[in-house]
């Protein structure tokens, strides 16, 4: 069997997303995901001029063959822009594989160790009342576990929390929460994080008052504490017992994670913006962490993520893959699958699809009860209707940044 053709697609349901097409000479098809939030087109443009004539005639069987040439041969390693394309190729071949097969994917990386996927969903409020609201309705929907962020006294629009008066079920279409805002530009938002550290601690303090200890709460810090701020933020927050805390530091320094773990036993995530195992080389060999948080799409594909999660699962660190809104269908179906697979599955993020892009990408993988399953269809079990995509042309959208009073760039 032979790949014929690759195509690359782009669309705007709602966001954008990038996807990629391989067919085969037998006429299956497969779809990969290699959307990267506010660089869209840059990985579309590697796709397009570097990858895609490389794929003609490749025989689609050969997955870590194809992996191992596009990551090795180019010379030029690692990066967001390298690693979206590639995972993309690889989850096509996957799909591919699992098509000719007649097997959903989970059946070929091991089969299912467990009957569905834990996700958590993101309630958030500008006050409390609003807070509990967005909770409560989290919990309505099916959601057994909640990430809780909340606007910060003396600070405006906060990243990750619902502007006030907007809807705040998870159902609701929240792209005003969900980052990047369509224009020519990104927005600027204010930080402090001094005023974040004394004001979150309270926050999880009533949440636990309201809705008791049971629930499991989680929390994102955004990168955007220094590692003592971090070490701080997790010694403060133990009573409440958090299911995990989640990027307290920037991503390139992996022993600032040592620094906040010798400080605190609150369960430390991490790795949403990491592309290959090597950025978690000392974070996982020395423990430092307690899930990963990398994305199918932006790791490399569904093989390299395999990787991480054995190599991890051998230091008893579990799986929570990044699964906001700017993972298409298409990567959300191939973690899920890994997720299903895996021993160590942890938790998976979770922000349901926007009705326009469930029609652009139909998808098997359902949501019951607060449990995510990728569905039986062999492959990913996705599909994508092109006449569709079509109809959404690429908008311009950008993640807001963040500066302090004084006008210093912070970091994210
Ligand atoms: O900032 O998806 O945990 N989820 C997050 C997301 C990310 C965006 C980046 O594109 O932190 O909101
Ligand atoms: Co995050």
């Amino acid at each position: 069997m032979r790949i014929t053709r690759a195509d690359v697609i782009v669309t705007s349901p709602s966001r954008n997303f990038v996807t990629l097409k391989i067919t085969t000479d037998s006429g299956v098809t497969g779809l990969g995901d290699a959307t990267l939030n506010g660089r869209e087109l840059a990985v579309a443009a590697y796709l397009r001029d570097h990858v895609v004539p490389l794929l003609a005639d490749r025989d689609p069987a050969r997955i870590e063959d194809t992996w191992q040439f596009l990551y090795r041969g180019a010379y030029w390693r690692r990066g967001p822009v390298t690693m979206a394309a590639i995972a993309a190729v690889d989850m096509a071949l996957w799909d591919i594989k699992g098509k000719i097969a007649n097997l959903p994917l989970y059946q070929l990386l091991g089969g299912a160790c467990r009957t569905g996927l834990r996700a958590y969903g993101h309630a958030s409020g500008t006050t409390l009342p609003e807070l509990f609201d967005s909770i409560r309705s989290h919990m309505a929907e099916g959601y057994t576990a909640i990430r809780v962020q909340t606007a910060v006294p003396g600070l405006g629009a906060v990243y990750g929390v619902v502007a006030s008066g907007a809807p705040t079920r998870a159902s609701d279409q929240r792209y005003d929460y969900d980052p990047a805002q369509r224009g020519a530009r990104p927005t600027e938002e204010e930080w402090d994080t001094s005023a974040y550290l004394r004001h979150v601690p309270a926050v999880f303090d009533a949440v636990r008052r309201e809705f008791g200890g049971e629930l499991p709460l989680l929390h994102d810090g955004h990168h955007r504490m220094t590692p003592i701020q971090a070490a701080r933020l997790g010694k403060a927050l133990e009573p409440y017992d958090l299911f995990w805390l989640e990027d307290c530091t920037p991503a390139e320094n992996q022993d600032a994670l040592r620094l906040v773990r010798q400080h605190t036993t609150t369960p430390l995530a991490i790795g949403e913006v990491f592309n290959t195992v090597w950025d978690f080389q000392t974070m996982i060999r020395d423990q430092l962490i307690d899930y990963v948080r990398a994305a199918v799409t932006h790791f490399g594909g569904i093989s390299p993520l395999k990787k991480l999660a054995d190599y991890a699962a051998q230091y008893q660190i579990k799986s929570g893959f990044h699964g906001p809104t700017d993972i298409s269908p298409v990567g959300m179906a191939a973690q899920l699958h890994v997720g299903l697979a895996i021993h160590n599955f942890g938790i998976q993020e979770y922000m349901p699809p926007s009705a326009a892009t469930s029609v652009v990408f139909q998808h098997a993988f359902t949501f019951t009860d607060g449990y995510l399953h990728p569905g039986d269809k062999p492959g990913l079990g996705v599909e994508l209707d092109e006449p569709a995509a079509a109809g959404f042309p690429y908008e311009q959208a950008y993640l807001p940044y963040a500066r302090l009073r004084d006008g210093t760039m912070h970091d994210w």
